[in-house]
């Protein structure tokens, strides 16, 4: 080991929050030398009648009367309220091909995007091109293909209803379900778990259901980096003496102890509050058999409690009056032993026990959970554990208790709502025929996996983004990369320049956008557009900073010109809808009942909840009932068992927003100026002969597929992370990810659990 393998590799003592963030945010904005947009930006930030965070999903307060604060927010605006550009003299001074060796990080630090760009073969450069011109092109080609299911149309969910809404419409009208989204490589487990157990894939609770648990468990989701805005919520909790139970494998500092910014004497004081009551280090993959373990911990204490004459603690009215298959969970519940539960989490029967104690006392509980939970092999099944947990005591569908899915993508949620989905079901479809008179189509489209593949067997020939960076978030960068440069043509709507815009096509354009921090003027004038929060709150969100360049264009703006120059014969008003994004509302409603007085309703600052249907019991699964559901695996991939293995899971630092990489500094984890570590139990270390510091590769257990997947040259770290998992940071470690490798049900890459050996690395 030299010594500077261990270069910016420390431990992490303070509270998360606090002055650090302070000073974080300071520099972030200092480097994206916005300082002047950046108080009044920041300022208008989540408030009744300023723009909507693009960081996280996370719900605001009802009645926010001071700013609040939130160190990756306001990373977040900075990034996007930057004074820097990449401009046509910039492309113009680098070709593609250099382009291509840069790091991501510096890719998107040029700036934003200022004008329409198309890719020009003979110079290898991106050329301006004017919009009326890219558009004619674009139209063309989509025409050009012999059927709409060869075109596919990605969505990031930053994207807001309005123009998801757009969206949606004009690939349907242009014939195709093809709608690849991040959702899928997200909380896709979630859409389609949660409606098979309880008839809705979205989450039960409300923000004010926080003030009213009395324990929450926090399982797979780091909210002191990725919704830094619920430790607030998990402060109040934790103050009031309720328990909050973490089932992570990493010791987070954010669930540990959190100096709140918003408490004034908690900065002065260097003071905290501390976050998690009992916190259990799990094994990555070992949240099935840990919520079975808690499952029958209860099961357990209510025999003995009726043994003793008590009342029980499974909630037996809502299993009988509201549920279906609870003799099967219990048949699964009694088949499985806790040797095979202590063995798949890593956690001993009596800690489990425990948790399983605190749930039972516990009158109402919400369970919270992220990434951790869904990508897995069995996220789906993962997901459906958890619906039965909370079922076992009535735990969804009242005041205080329920489950609460943290959503990623600021929209996510809200862009499912409007119908970015690539199995529509017939409500939509009918609605859309209803409304714009055309006849949409009814097969199913592509998820995001299906989307490259179909990409990659040259059956699909064009691809749309609106957003994000497809090939770089996605699972077998190989695969990926190479299917990219299979298409005719590639469009990229974006506010910033990624690798994915650099995977060229036949033909490529870069269409730049308004952000959703700046004044989006349409005829009839400045435009609020809406977003869903992860607890189905639907607000109005205003930009409120000038365009960053005179030449960009909405969304909706962009979206619409599209849809003009690919479908001559369309039955939409185009230019009505662009001209004042209050018409596109009214479509919504039109189509969506559930946005019945949509305008007038998100007139009230806070906006207005969507009707969830399980959180007033109503169950809409086919059997009218909440269904607990056997999940027959506890453990994630029978290679694990093989005592070499380790399970790895890829993990966000602190400092980036998905392939957004916006420093390399991971505060809390200790780690600074870096990327390049693997995190490791000092155990795994030392019956491998390594140690902290050592250099080593990670290698995927071989699966089908001949050929290795390696990762080479990383620092171990020794972590605090359960024996048995490793972990390194997305997206780098997507190398590593076959893209056959996904839940089984749901399609979610498993992002979070890939097995893999551990070696020195040579040379
Ligand atoms: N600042 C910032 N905010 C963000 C994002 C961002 O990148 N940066 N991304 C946004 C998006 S799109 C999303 S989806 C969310 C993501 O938010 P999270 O769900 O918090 O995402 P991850 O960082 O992937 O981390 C998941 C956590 O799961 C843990 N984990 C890994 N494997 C397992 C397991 O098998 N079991 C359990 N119990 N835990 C496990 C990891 O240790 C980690 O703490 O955040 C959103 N907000
Ligand atoms: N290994 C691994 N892979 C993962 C994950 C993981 O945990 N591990 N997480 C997965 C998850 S949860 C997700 S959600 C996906 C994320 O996948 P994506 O949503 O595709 O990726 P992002 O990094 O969020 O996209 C960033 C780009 O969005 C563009 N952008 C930013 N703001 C705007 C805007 O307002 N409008 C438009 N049009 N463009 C904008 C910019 O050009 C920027 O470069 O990645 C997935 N991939
Ligand atoms: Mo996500």
């Amino acid at each position: 080991m030299s010594k500077d393998d261990l270069a910016g590799v420390s431990d992490y003592e303070g509270a998360a929050a606090g002055w650090g963030a302070l000073k974080a945010v300071a520099d972030a904005v200092r480097g994206q030398k916005a300082i002047v947009k950046e108080t009044r930006g920041l300022l208008t930030m989540n408030q009744p009648h300023g723009f909507d965070c693009p960081g996280c999903a996370w719900p605001d307060p009802k009645h926010t009367s001071s700013f609040e604060f939130c160190e990756n927010g306001a990373k977040a605006v900075s990034w996007e309220a930057t004074a820097k550009r990449t401009t046509p003299e910039f492309f113009a001074a680098h070709p593609v091909s250099e382009l291509l060796t840069w790091p991501d990080f510096d890719l998107e630090n040029e700036g934003r995007l200022t004008h329409p760009m198309a890719y020009d073969q003979t110079t290898d450069r991106y050329l301006p091109i004017s919009w009326d011109e890219a558009l004619k092109r674009i139209g063309t080609a989509l025409r050009a293909l012999p059927n709409p299911d060869m075109a596919e149309f990605y969505t990031s969910g930053r994207a807001s209803n309005e123009a998801a809404f757009l969206y949606q419409l004009f690939a349907r009208e242009f014939g195709t379900n093809n709608f690849p989204d991040c959702s899928n490589m997200c909380h896709e487990a979630t859409s389609v778990g949660l409606p098979e157990s309880i008839g809705v894939g979205k989450g039960t609770v409300t923000l004010e259901d926080f003030d009213h648990c009395d324990a929450v468990f926090c399982i797979g989701h780091n909210p002191g980096t990725n919704h830094p805005r619920m430790l607030t919520t998990l402060r109040e909790v934790s103050k009031r003496g309720a328990p909050i139970v973490v089932f992570n494998p990493l010791r987070e500092r954010g669930l540990e102890r959190f100096t709140s910014p918003q408490h004034p004497v908690e900065m002065l004081t260097l003071s905290s509050t501390p976050i998690a009551s009992t916190y259990y280090l799990v094994k990555v993959g070992g949240d099935i058999a840990v919520l079975k373990g808690m499952m029958k911990t209860l099961v357990a204490l209510d025999a003995k409690s009726l043994s003793e004459g008590g009342p029980g603690v499974l909630d037996r009215e809502f299993i009988a009056r509201h549920t279906t298959g609870f003799k099967d969970l219990l048949a699964d519940l009694h088949a499985t032993s806790w040797d095979a539960i202590e063995k798949a989490s890593g956690l001993s029967r009596s800690d489990i026990e425990f948790a399983g104690n605190i749930y039972a006392k516990a009158e109402r509980v919400i369970i919270s959970y992220g990434m951790g939970i869904t990508q897995h092999r069995h996220g789906t099944g993962n997901v459906q554990q958890i619906a039965n947990l909370l079922m076992l005591r009535g735990n969804i569908g009242r005041q205080g208790a329920g489950i609460s899915p943290l959503r990623g993508h600021s929209n996510v949620q809200g862009d499912r709502t409007v119908g970015i989905t690539e199995v529509p079901n017939d409500a939509l479809l009918d609605g859309l025929a209803r409304v714009f008179g055309f006849e949409p189509p009814r097969r199913k489209g592509h998820n995001a996996i299906e989307a490259i593949e179909a990409i990659r067997d040259g059956r699909s020939k064009a691809l749309v983004c609106l957003g994000g960076n497809l090939a770089v978030a996605m699972a077998d960068q190989e695969v990926t990369f190479k299917a990219m440069r299979n298409l005719d043509l590639a469009v990229h709507i974006a506010t910033k320049l990624n690798r994915t815009h650099l995977l060229l096509a036949k033909q490529s354009f870069i269409l730049p956008c308004l952000g959703r921090t700046e004044i989006d003027t349409q005829a009839t004038g400045p435009q609020s557009i809406t977003v869903e929060d992860s607890m189905s709150m639907v607000h109005a969100s205003r930009g409120g900073l000038k365009p960053a360049s005179e030449h960009l264009k909405s969304e909706p703006a962009i979206i619409a010109a599209m849809a003009l120059a690919t479908l001559p014969n369309t039955r939409v008003g185009w230019a009505e809808l662009v001209g004042d994004y209050g018409k596109i509302r009214d479509c919504i409603e039109a189509v969506f009942p559930e946005f019945a007085e949509f305008n007038a309703r998100i007139q009230k600052p806070g906006g207005f909840r969507l009707y969830v249907a399980a959180s007033e019991r109503e169950w809409l699964t086919p059997t009218k009932k909440a269904n607990f559901l056997v999940c027959p695996r506890i453990d994630e991939d029978p290679r694990v068992a093989d005592r070499d293995v380790l399970t790895l899971a890829t993990i966000r630092s602190h400092d980036q927003y998905n392939t957004t990489i916006y420093g390399l500094n991971d505060r809390y984890r200790g780690i600074t100026g870096r990327r390049d570590v693997v995190f490791v139990n000092e155990r795994d270390l030392a019956s491998r002969g390594l140690k902290h510091g050592d250099l080593v590769d990670i290698a995927v257990v071989p699966g089908s597929k001949p050929g290795e997947r390696v990762m080479r040259k990383l620092t171990a770290v020794a972590f605090h992370i359960a024996q048995g998992s490793v972990a390194a940071y997305y997206p780098e470690a997507n190398v590593l990810v076959a893209l056959d490798h996904h839940d089984v049900k749901s399609g979610t890459p498993s992002y979070k659990s890939i097995p893999v050996l551990l070696r020195a690395s040579r040379g």
